[in-house]
Parts: C-alpha cells; structure tokens; sequence
C-alpha cells in the first residue's frame, strides 16, 4: 500500500461548530480551482460535484455536514471570497458558515479581530470579528417575495408560508401545528419534505424562479400583530426564556440546521421589518430546535433591508483530508 504522503489529493480541512451547525472549511482553498465565487459556484456545481460529495458524505462527511471552500479576493476592499456547498450542490450563502470560516481563520492567525469584505456568490458580506470570539454577519439585503402563501399539503391540510430570501430561498410556516422540540426532528423533517414538495408541485418559485430550497418552521414568542413584549418563554410555550421565535429549518438535502440558520433568520428578519413588527436596529433573538441562538437586527439603507446576525463558532478539528486516487467512492478524475 502506498504511503498517505503519496495520495495526489491533500487539502487542509478544519471543522467547526456554529451554534451546533458543523461547517468544513477548505482554508488553503482546492488545488486547480480558481475564480471569483460566482465562477467556483457553477464549476463545484458541474465538473466539481464529485470532489464535493467526497468531502460532504461518507466516508469522510456526513450529511449534515456544509463545507466552505476560501478563495483569494477578487474585489478591492475583500479579504477574501467563500463559497459553501453541502451534501446536494453549492449555497448562495450561509450565515453559520461564514460565521465559521470567520472563527476558523482567527484560530489560524490569518483574520484580525476588526471588519473583514467577504465575496459570496449572492453578494459581498460583511463579517465583524468580535475581541470576545464571537462573529457579526452583515448579510446580503434580504426580503419578502410573497406573504401567506396557501399550500395543500396532501394528508395534512392547508398551510401558509411567506416566501422570503435571506442569501438562500425560504420558506417560513408558522401555523403548522407542530412541536419544534428536538425530540420531534424525524417528524419535522418528514412534514418539512412534505410541504417542499406540495409548493414544488404547485409551481412556487422565488422571484427570480428559483426553488425554495429551504423549509422553515416557526413558533414566535409574541403572538402575531401583537408589540413584542419583554418576558418571553411563559408556561406552555415552546421558546426558551429571552428568545423572541424558535425555529426548525430543513435544508435543501432534506438535513435540519442544528443552528438558527443565519440565512434562514435573515429572511424572517425581513418578513419582520415588512410586517411592522421589528424596528431597525432593534434585536431579535431567534432560537434553534437545538436551543442555540444567533441575535439578529437589521439596517435600512434606502429601500434595502439588510440584517446582521451575530453567534459563536468553535474549532473542533484541524488536519488533511486525503483522496486516494485508487479509492472507487471518490472520483478524483472529474475534475
Ligand atoms: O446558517 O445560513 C445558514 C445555513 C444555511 C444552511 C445551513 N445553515
């Protein structure tokens, strides 16, 4: 057998949590892949994908799994691009992955505490190193397509959902009439790729036509119309004490997000400021199925709604990940 040292495909991999959610982060970037992250985006989607199940699933990943792949700037003022993919394709954003790769590059040395541009595939984010560790997102300028939108679910009944775009697709079901407890995940997912399919069936699109990849359930701490109020998580109620809405967000390859889900929170961030029910600058305290939290706010800057969402990530692995040219369950030839 030849020695590891020999295996044509070595890429320095470090693994982070973020609020629970797990992100990969290919910090030297992948060997003979290049370009700005709109470019690298549609190549991980089409020669690129093997590469990317072979570091998202098993044997080395797991399907919960999001990987960030750093690139080198391409816009005066960036630090650097990122684009994220998972166990089905490429993300346009991801709110815990960038708070992750952020956390990962300062436990490397490579990122000062202080603002750093981030080039994405959907747009540039701003991240905000905190001297604590933990990680601002400025995100991309975030909004609501469509509100209360009907869906069949066949054997369920009637649902609604705003349809609203956070950096990815969503979307947000509130009267669902399930219990987002963590006990209760194969149940959520299950109903969660139910409503998927009966609003892909119904033809719902995001309003530039593409999927809403992403379900999220929601269960608010104030009732709807009502103003927000300072004690929360009463008896009876499902969101914990201090947060404003508990969610169970299902990604696009049928995974939960362990975390609040940043893009997924942005969207409701924007369905919120549409509603009239969160002001600018106030903070909203959004809840994972897990209990983890990101605090979110947003800015208006003209007509645009653009949310910040802060959360803690931590290191958990650091080394190479090798791809054995002779290994049948990675096709290195597809690049
Ligand atoms: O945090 O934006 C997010 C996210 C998207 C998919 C998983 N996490």
């Amino acid at each position: 057998m030849a020695p590891i040292t020999d295996a044509p495909l070595r890429v320095r991999c470090v693994d982070s949590h973020t609020e629970g959610e797990p992100t990969r982060t290919l910090v030297d970037g992948l060997p003979g892949l290049s370009g700005d992250p709109c470019t690298v985006r549609a190549a991980l989607d089409d020669a690129w994908a093997p590469i990317v199940r072979a570091f998202m699933l098993e044997p080395r990943g797991y399907a919960w799994l999001v990987g960030a792949v750093v690139l080198p700037p391409t816009l005066p003022g960036a630090s650097f691009g990122v684009v994220f993919f998972n166990n089905v394709g490429t993300l346009g954003m991801c709110g815990h992955g960038t708070i992750g790769v952020v956390r990962t590059l300062s436990a490397l040395g490579r990122l000062a505490p202080g603002e750093h541009v981030i080039e994405t595939p959907v747009g540039s984010v701003v991240a905000r190193l905190h001297p604590d560790g933990r990680v601002s997102v400025r995100n991309v300028p975030s909004r609501v397509a469509q509100r209360g939108v009907a869906v069949e679910v066949p054997g369920h009944g009637i649902v609604h959902g705003d349809v609203a775009w956070g950096g990815n697709w969503f979307f947000i079901c509130h009267d669902h009439g399930m219990s987002i407890a963590v006990d209760r995940v194969q149940e959520l997912t299950a109903f969660c790729m139910r409503v998927r399919a009966a609003y892909d069936a119904a033809g719902l699109r995001g309003d530039d036509g593409a999927p809403i990849d992403h379900v999220e359930l929601s269960i608010d701490a104030h009732r709807a119309g009502a103003p927000l109020a300072p004690t929360h998580g009463g008896a009876g109620q499902q969101v914990g004490l201090g947060a404003d809405a508990r969610n169970f967000v299902l990604c696009p390859g049928s995974e939960w997000d362990r975390s609040p889900c940043g893009t997924g929170t942005s969207a409701r961030v924007a369905c919120l400021a549409a509603e009239g029910r969160l002001a600018p600058g106030a903070t909203w305290v959004q809840e994972s199925v897990l209990g983890t939290r990101f605090e979110a706010t947003y800015e208006l800057i003209g007509a645009d709604i653009v949310p910040t969402i802060t959360g803690s990530a931590h290191v958990t692995f650091d080394g190479w990940m090798l791809i054995d040219p002779a290994d049948p369950l990675a096709r290195l030839d597809a690049r």
